[in-house]
């Protein structure tokens, strides 16, 4: 049986045990909390200039050069002429995504620029007709991901054609808008019906920039896959307010904390989507291992995009990141695939947790030598040992869980190396589902940390709402100067603490956004007041793009230990803003350090 009946055969029978029951929101999305991590691929007319136009370095991200250079829509057609890319290799290509333990592709079926990189009949503006490739390779790739077991997606910009008066963002040819609604109906419905009922099961279609489509023409869309596909994950960014079935965060940006929905960070290995010749921002193995376990100890998914060349080649360095993560998983896989977030609703500075059933994935993202302490766990350990190691050898621990020594911990003596140069992970086995106390203490080196996200949020003593969870881990639009936060914490050690306060940079990246200048006064042991400034500019392994910024905010001597309280009120927030509506007060947390 050839593939495309095989597929055809299964898609059948799948929608016809669909149709028996309604599908809820847990079974479609099942197979999504279980992958964790997915390979987005960005391809089309954009890999030929790669990023050059008539001879200039056009900036800005690769798939985007049509509307950054102002291409007109006859000039950049001719590119698919040019477009014969021979080395294409669906094949190779899923298999990649499998060795970097992937288990979900999302491909761009349609970008911004209009072109289908499909046998679309909507549109002969496609890769079938309108190339000497004539190949379909988004056939190619679903019947291998089918063939090979990977979920195929499919993104489609449904707002923005810079090739259809009617579509969005192409003002240059189009200077009036032209009938959106029209073209949502002759282009839009008619290719994702293709996209539907020709490639047999797709696990999603990711929907992107919505802008200004209305409920009604959202929701429209929504009723089609819904239809067409009940079984089809909807991603974040269809738009209109309508519910889809997860949040997309900004690209590369992992939230500060837990959002307790499903979630998902679309991801670039260097700077752009789709290739471009001059972007060597090659993130390392290291850090982007980091970020997907910080991701998944949140309780997201991890979507990172490869960007291949006009030839169908992923670029080596590309490929080589991806081996190296794939190395990672098959080693440290247990502690990503089917797991679910921290019960800690707090990021640790050596790390993060994931956790499966009565067991919990220690990831460090800097090895602690030595004795090591995790504060706020009352679950019995039974042992704990190195995922690394395969004769899961027991590490030595010693566990306080009397309440009357004011806190539970965990002392673990760990080996003067970890075992892996990117996150090396420690699997703590429980007597039972691990339990936490929430309370913040001070940890092994004496700090103390007071996340926003852990404290008391008022105005003029109710309770009131800052949101922690969108975008780099700042709290998002903080401009209510009458908001405060107060946090209850345990001091072990009394003395003298210096005391920062971290803000967040937000904004696109590569092109991040701060303000500073808002006043604030801190209530605890005495009372402090300041300005926020940018006194140190640190790198985040988690944000990477954006840095956390410290304010030192002066010192606080406590002279005795237990109960302590602190409150942050801020004075005045500058309502200076970038063009985004950002930022506001983006603040994240702060910091006790010991002074001596
Ligand atoms: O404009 C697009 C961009 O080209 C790329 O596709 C990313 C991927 O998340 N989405 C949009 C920007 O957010």
């Amino acid at each position: 049986m050839s593939i495309s009946i095989l597929c055809a055969v299964l898609f059948i029978g799948f929608a016809a045990a669909l149709q028996s029951e309604p599908i809820t929101q847990d079974q479609r999305m099942e197979w999504w909390r279980r992958s964790r991590f997915g390979l987005f691929i960005h391809w089309g007319l954009y890999a030929i200039p790669a990023g050059i136009w008539k001879g200039r370095s056009i900036p800005g991200i690769g798939e985007w050069i049509m509307y950054s250079a102002k291409i007109p829509v006859e000039e950049y057609r001719k590119l698919a002429k040019q477009f014969n890319p021979q080395k294409f290799d669906a094949k190779a290509w899923v298999e990649l995504a499998k060795t970097a333990g992937m288990k979900y592709i999302t491909i761009t079926s349609k970008h911004h620029d209009g072109f289908a990189l499909y046998g679309s009949k909507a549109s002969s503006y496609n890769i079938v007709d309108a190339t000497p490739f004539k190949r379909d390779p988004i056939r190619e790739l679903a019947e291998e991901c089918h063939k090979q077991g990977l979920k195929i997606c499919f993104y489609y910009s449904q707002v923005q054609d810079w090739n259809e008066p009617g579509g969005y963002g192409n003002t240059w040819d189009f200077p009036v808008q032209g009938d959106f609604q029209k073209y949502l109906d002759e282009k839009v419905k008619p290719q994702l019906t293709e996209l539907l009922t020709e490639y047999g099961p797709i696990g999603m279609i990711w929907f992107d920039t919505p802008y200004n489509i209305t409920a009604e023409q959202a929701q429209s869309l929504k009723d089609l896959v819904r239809r067409l596909q009940p079984a089809c994950i909807i991603s974040g960014r269809l738009g209109g307010g309508v519910k889809t079935d997860y949040i997309s965060t900004g690209d590369n940006v992992v939230p500060g904390s837990m959002i307790a929905t499903d979630w998902e960070v679309p991801a670039t290995l260097n700077d752009t989507w789709g290739f471009k010749v001059e972007d060597h921002s090659w993130k390392s193995p290291r850090q982007l291992t980091i970020i997907l376990f910080d991701i998944v100890a949140k309780g997201g998914n991890y979507l990172l995009n490869v960007g291949p060349t006009a030839e169908g080649v992923i670029p080596a360095e590309s490929v080589a990141i991806l081996h190296k993560m794939g190395e990672w998983l098959s080693v440290n896989g247990e502690s990503i695939y089917g797991t679910e977030a921290s019960p800690f609703q707090r990021e640790f500075s050596w790390g993060n947790l994931t956790r499966k059933g009565d067991k919990l994935y220690l990831g460090f993202y800097q090895w602690p030598a030595g004795e090591f302490y995790l504060e706020g766990l009352l679950t019995r350990v039974e042992k704990a040992w190195l995922l690394a190691d395969p004769d899961q050898k027991g590490l030595a621990f010693q566990q306080t869980l009397d309440p009357s020594a004011g806190r539970p911990r965990l002392s673990l003596h760990l080996p003067q190396q970890g075992p892996d140069e990117a996150v090396s992970v420690v699997v703590l086995q429980l007597t039972g589902e691990p339990m936490v106390q929430q309370g913040l203490f001070q940890s092994g080196d004496g700090s103390v940390l007071l996340p926003g996200v852990l404290g008391k949020i008022s105005r003029a003593g109710e309770e009131a709402q800052l949101n922690f969870g969108s975008r780099t881990g700042g709290s998002d639009g903080w401009l209510d100067p009458a908001i405060a936060i107060d946090w209850d914490f345990h001091l072990e050690k009394p003395g003298r603490y210096r005391v920062d306060i971290i803000t967040m940079e937000t904004g696109q990246h590569g092109d991040p956004a701060w303000v500073g200048g808002h006043t604030f006064e801190i209530h605890s042991a005495a009372s402090l007041q300041g300005v926020i400034r940018a006194d140190e500019r640190e790198y985040s392994p988690r944000a990477h793009y954006w840095h956390r910024i410290h304010t030192h905010a002066g010192c606080l001597t406590y002279n005795r230990p237990g109960s302590q309280h602190l409150r942050l009120q801020p004075l005045s927030i500058n309502p200076e803003q970038k063009p985004d509506g950002q930022p506001g007060f983006t603040f994240k947390e702060i910091i006790l350090t010991p002074e001596d």
